[in-house]
């Protein structure tokens, strides 16, 4: 909490005190946006939302982008509601008790201009799961997982745009590429949080507002994942609602720095698979009533995209957020912090 609380205060700083030297900036600025061939030729790079959000800007008609995306989420330690419990209170009800579990995932991105207001778009990713665990008798053991996750289709619609603000639809499907039947070496199914994948397609609508003004761009979006129907598993992953909202504050014309909020809720997951089927489970990752939770966090961010040189047509960026609360049907393992490396290139 207080290193949130650091950081924030840091970029606060940053943001008041570079007032003057933005000021001296604003012809660079101007020239930039105007830039011809720079990764958008409407919309200067570094006013994109935060690395972390997806689906905020549309293509010029003829245009494609490619990225790549690093994603690092980090959970250590267990929480029931919204307090924080020991590894020995879960062990009091559960023979198994998760300790830890760091998560990868690679995201690699396609997007294409149909017209100037119709951008289509594809990601797909590869993720690799990690679970520690703590036995009754003191003894550890981690589960692991890696292999292809859901892949994403994406239609988006951009249907006012003044300039200043921009208003976008968002319709998609998640295709279930990730598998859901993986086994541990010793041949059991694994819990909920190991799979890859949801088994179902999924709805993916949202509604995406940016603005952008001088060295000032600002957004928010809204998103829902709605799985259709059940897995071949027996079972149906929780509705997700996300709520994020950003602010951009451009140093020059190679630098920007964020500040977001990210709010989210997902169900927990109805049916069972039907090799986790209770009434007693091992470990509460087993349990089909213990997967939903609330989250809020709060994120920092940094882009870099040159308006010249090598690395023009070209973005990389960097996000790390932190929980300000969360809630979940616990015990679960709690998240601690997570962070987002990617790469853009437009062409
Ligand atoms: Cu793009």
């Amino acid at each position: 909490m207080s290193k949130i609380l650091f950081s924030t205060t840091a970029i606060a700083l940053i943001l008041s005190t570079g007032t003057a030297h933005a000021t001296a900036d604003d012809h660079n600025h101007h020239d930039h946006a105007q830039h011809a061939g720079h990764v958008h030729a409407d919309i200067n790079p570094n006013q994109l939302a935060p690395i972390g959000v997806m689906r905020d800007h549309v293509h010029e008609k003829g245009r494609f982008m490619l990225s790549y995306r690093y994603g690092y989420m980090h959970m250590d330690g267990n929480r029931d509601g919204t307090s924080s419990v020991s590894d020995q209170q879960v062990l009091t009800n559960y023979m198994v008790a998760p300790t830890k579990m760091p998560m990868q995932m690679h995201m690699l991105g396609g997007m294409y201009g149909v017209t100037d207001q119709l951008t289509l778009s594809a990601m797909t990713g590869f993720a690799d799961l990690e679970m520690d665990n703590l036995r009754r008798n003191g003894t550890s053991f981690t589960m692991k997982n890696e292999g292809m996750t859901d892949s994403k289709l994406n239609a988006l619609y951009e249907f006012y745009n003044d300039g200043t603000h921009r208003l976008q639809f968002n319709g998609g499907i998640s295709l279930p590429t990730g598998d859901v039947n993986d086994r541990m070496p010793n041949g059991s199914i694994m819990a909920y949080p190991m799979q890859l994948g949801s088994g179902t397609y999924n709805l993916l609508p949202g509604v995406s507002y940016s603005g952008a003004k001088d060295v000032w761009a600002w957004g928010a979006q809204a998103n829902a994942t709605l799985p259709l129907g059940e897995n071949n598993r027996g079972y149906t992953l929780g509705n997700q609602y996300q709520v994020t909202t950003w602010g951009v504050r451009e140093l020059n014309d190679m630098f920007s720095l964020s500040l977001r909020l990210d709010g989210r809720t997902w169900g927990s997951v109805d049916g069972t698979d039907r090799e986790l089927a209770g009434p007693i489970f091992m470990s509460p990752a087993m349990d089909a009533n213990l997967q939903g939770g609330e989250r809020v966090e709060a994120l920092a961010g940094i882009s870099f995209s040159p308006a010249s040189g090598a690395l023009k047509n070209q973005r990389i960026a960097a996000e790390f957020g932190m929980p300000v609360y969360e809630r979940l049907d616990g015990p679960r393992l709690e998240t601690d912090y997570r962070f987002t490396l990617g790469w853009q290139l437009a062409f």
